[in-house]
């Protein structure tokens, strides 16, 4: 396997030329070459070479053969094809790290949202054609066996989701790199609808066993809970702390292989499962007390059993502080080890070699965790542990939604991490007497500022700031996108921002184009590469290239044949899951992202509502069909999400029967959205609507998807909308509703919805329809929640100050659509323009500001 050869590059590379289904055809079976040993086994190259290793794993990982084999035996036979290849690329990728013991960047994050495994690593290993060609050969639908694998729904929504892309692209990218979290036993639920209302089912992505995975029993950790905290002092009279837990809870870790793009490293995703330790109750059990010497493993396996499914609200339940401390508390202590194994007791390098990113305040417990181990375990004088702990830690903020951010209560934290808090309170009295007393040592407002500033908000309930404590146990803190890094200084972070402005930076956010183009979009990839270099994948700002073409009329007609081949295929899709026709001719205008009243699907649905109003008024209206697409899961304890994809069901029902309105108009909400849907959707996209209330969409991801498959974005001027609008131009995006600092201001100055109501007549008309049984017959007033929230409850997130410019906005997509030529141009602009939101330069950015980090030479 030809290496190409990269000293320390700043980890881009030259990508394969020929595209994996010309090479099938015409690379010869290659002599296996003499210096590999025998047991190493080749990348099968052609399709006899890996329709021979499937079938072996038919028959020997599988138990199965070709007659009898399920689908999930293929995909399972498959995977472990590809695994032969990939597994044994870790261990080179490790042992070179390991030679090299070169600097590496720990990405800790409670979320990792996956999705499937197969096609990614096909495409990142160049194998795509070749197996779908294989398996084609084998007599089966390659479409079928990929949707034989459950999606790793480790997340919730953006945050999780970005944490997968940026591991693929540390990979890609050559950096020794590791992402830490949890191997929980159910993922994100399985979203139904039952008479148009949510219903959560457990996710079990595991229960037919995992071929993604290894487990790494040598590696396993014992991490203490509960318990108290003795002070004793030492024969030099020093203070002594001794912890002494209530429990020990093992720490099993599950290593998921992230395969590089093309011939890069193969880096690991280190998941640890929760179990009870070894240490077994005899005397409980000898006892007769089975049941509780049993509670305990019970208990111990619930840490790991289930990820929390809130997106925004912190649950502040007991078990989520446990989770993040138990993944935490694993990693450091395998980051330790590792450490140890090359440089012994000598600390003085650690700062050098590590850096953890704290994917939001999640893993935030991590800063008094490594203070204990320095100075509990080590011996460390407290002023070297926190000198060495502020070098190694930084900190990304992914929103500013006040419900989002963490806060402990102190008893809580009592309880469960006795030692930490001691540890806390004394990060919070060093930085409020020493830094805090020294900048505002004239401001007369300085006991504000110390209660502003303190991690321990008083009051009768005391808590714990997670967002205080991460900032000030960082070396660097970042937003997720320019608009948002400048609220976070401005309106989050002010005071720290006023005695650490160097701390503050910006990683606009990015998404790999691996699984959202190259995989995802096999059509336009091929089409794409016939046009420029085939190494666009890894080298995403070739796409401008594109731009020149966006009005040549052949390559026009090109682009949109496969924009409409993929509406068809999508049109089949929404008639499996919601048995609804579409017409893949009308304007498909998509909103898919985690149902939230600040990302307004209730603006979208009001709008849809007078639409379908102006059509029951003139069923000949001459406006393009349209076909509005919902994805969305609601949090399960969130009530009026919930009401909100009710309406958006029943008026959906309601619409679609509607003969009346001729089919001009559709609306459909696909069950269970998850990544393996959006990779289904997103090709299909004409419209992306990304319309959150200004200022509170931190960076959004979904925006960047879709505008890379050619999709026109409705939105308004929040979080990373801005920066795609700088890159395809004012021509090539439709921006509505008030800006950031003009909802400050009508907010500021008493904003009343009511107004709105009462000065618009449609929107009046439409706010009362909630009101009848007109969308649910017989049951007057059941939607009327919703519209609750749009006047009543104050409309908080500005849907009625936003309406009119929203609808212009929609007038404004039917005109351009209506013109064929000028919709191509914009839909070719934005595949073009979104070369910036690759994730690898995401990572680059991350690199050259925070991490500081040597790409290694691959495999
Ligand atoms: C405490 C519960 C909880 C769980 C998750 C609170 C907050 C979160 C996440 C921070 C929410 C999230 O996913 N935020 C999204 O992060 C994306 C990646 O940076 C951004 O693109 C989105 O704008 C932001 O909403």
């Amino acid at each position: 396997m030809a290496t190409v050869k990269s000293t320390k590059t700043t980890g881009k590379k030259a990508a394969p030329a020929k595209s994996s289904k010309a090479k099938a055809e015409s690379a010869p079976a290659k002599a296996p070459s003499q210096s590999k040993p025998a047991h190493i086994i080749d990348v099968p190259k052609t399709v006899e070479e890996l329709k021979v290793s499937i079938l072996r794993h038919l028959h020997t990982t599988q138990g199965t053969d070709s007659e009898k084999a399920s689908k999930k035996a293929w995909w399972g036979a498959t995977a472990s094809a590809i695994n032969e290849v990939v597994f044994e690329r870790v261990t080179q990728t490790q042992k070179k790290q390991r030679k090299t013991d070169t600097r590496a960047v720990h990405y800790l994050s409670l979320e990792y949202l996956m999705g499937r495994l197969l096609k990614n690593n096909l495409c990142s290993l160049d194998l795509m054609g070749v197996a779908e060609q294989a398996l084609t050969e084998l007599g089966c639908d390659f479409h079928e066996i990929y949707d034989e694998e459950p999606d790793m729904a480790l997340g919730n929504g953006g945050l999780g989701r970005l944490a997968a892309c940026y591991i693929d692209s540390l990979a890609t990218l050559n950096y020794p790199a590791i992402g830490y979290g949890i191997h929980y036993e159910h993922g994100l639920f399985n979203q139904s609808f039952l008479g148009g209302r949510q219903v959560e089912r457990p996710d079990s992505w595991r229960e037919y066993g995992n071929p993604w995975e290894i487990c790494r029993p040598e590696s396993v950790q014992e991490i203490p809970l509960y318990g108290y905290v003795e002070t004793r002092y030492n024969e030099q009279g020093e203070i002594e702390k001794e912890w002494h837990p209530g429990r020990i809870i093992k720490g099993v870790p599950w290593d998921i292989p992230i395969v590089g793009y093309g011939e890069s490293n193969v880096n690991i995703l280190r998941l640890w499962e929760s179990r009870a330790s070894d240490f077994f109750n005899w005397d409980v059990f000898n006892a007769g007390g089975y049941l509780d010497s049993h509670v305990e493993n019970v208990q111990a396996e619930t840490i790991s059993k289930v990820l929390y499914p809130n997106d925004t609200t912190d649950a502040g339940k007991e078990l989520r502080l446990i989770q993040q401390y138990f993944f935490t508390a694993c990693s450091i202590k395998d980051i330790v080890r590792r450490y140890k194994r090359a440089h012994g007791d000598d600390w003085s390098k650690f700062a050098d070699q590590v850096v953890m990113q704290l994917n939001d305040t999640h893993p935030a417990v991590a800063i008094p965790e490594m203070m204990r181990i320095l100075i509990d375990r080590a011996g460390m004088e407290w002023d070297d542990a926190w000198a060495l702990c502020q070098k190694v830690f930084a900190y990304t903020n992914h929103t500013l939604l006040p419900e989002a951010l963490e806060k402990w209560p102190v008893h809580l934290f009592e309880r469960v991490l006795p030692r930490h808090l001691e540890i806390i309170y004394e990060i919070n009295a060093r930085f409020l007497d020493g830094i805090v007393s020294k900048v505002f040592a004239d401001d007369e407002h300085l006991d504000a500022i110390k209660s502003k500033l303190s991690i321990i908000e008083e009051g009768d309930h005391k808590m714990v700031r997670m967002g205080n404590l991460s900032v000030i146990g960082s070396f660097k803190v970042n937003g997720v996108a320019q608009i948002h890094s400048e609220l976070v200084k401005s309106d989050l972070f002010p005071e720290f921002y006023r005695i650490w402005p160097e701390k503050f930076t910006n990683v606009t956010n990015g998404v790999t184009p691996r699984r959202w183009l190259k995989a995802c979009n096999p059509k336009l990839s091929e089409l794409i590469d016939k046009h420029i270099d085939a190494d666009w994948p890894v080298h995403l700002d070739k796409l401008q290239g594109l731009a020149k073409k966006a009005k040549n009329k052949t390559f026009q007609n090109a682009f949109m044949k496969i924009k409409h081949d993929n509406k068809v295929e999508l049109a089949k899709t929404i008639k499996e899951l919601t048995d609804v026709d579409v017409d893949p001719n009308a304007i498909f205008d998509i909103q898919i992202k985690r149902l939230h009243e600040y990302k307004r699907q209730q603006l979208n649905l009001i709008h849809i509502m007078a639409l379908y109003r102006r059509l029951l008024q003139n069923p000949d209206l001459d406006v393009p069909k349209r076909v509005f697409i919902f994805g969305a899961k609601a949090a399960p304890g969130y009530h009026m999400a919930k009401e909100i994809i009710y309406a958006i069901n029943k008026v959906a029902d309601r619409i679609n029967l509607d003969e009346r309105i001729k089919d001009k108009l559709k609306v459909v909400l696909l069950p269970n959205y998850r990544v393996s849907l959006a990779e289904k959707m997103i090709p299909a996209a004409d419209v992306s609507e990304q319309i959150s209330t200004a200022g509170k969409e931190a960076s959004g991801t979904g925006n960047m998807k879709l505008a890379l498959n050619g999709a026109v974005t409705v939105g308004t001027l929040d979080g990373a909308n801005i920066e795609i609008a700088e890159e395809v131009g004012d021509d090539n995006i439709v921006i509505f509703g008030l800006t950031v600092a003009q909802v400050k201001e009508l907010k500021g100055e008493g904003y009343n919805p009511w107004d709105y109501y009462y000065a618009n007549p449609e929107l009046k008309a439409v706010l009362d329809w909630f009101d009848t049984d007109y969308f649910t017959p017989g049951k007057p007033g059941e939607l009327a929640d919703v519209k609750r929230s749009m006047l009543d409850y104050g409309d908080e997130y500005l849907c009625l100050a936003d309406y009119q410019s929203y609808s212009q906005a929609h007038k404004r997509v039917d005109e351009l659509f209506r013109d064929k030529a000028k919709w191509a141009e914009m839909a070719i602009i934005n595949t073009a323009k979104m070369g910036k939101f690759n994730s690898d330069r995401s990572i680059e950015d991350y690199v050259r500001d925070i991490w500081k980090l040597e790409s290694c030479q691959a495999v």
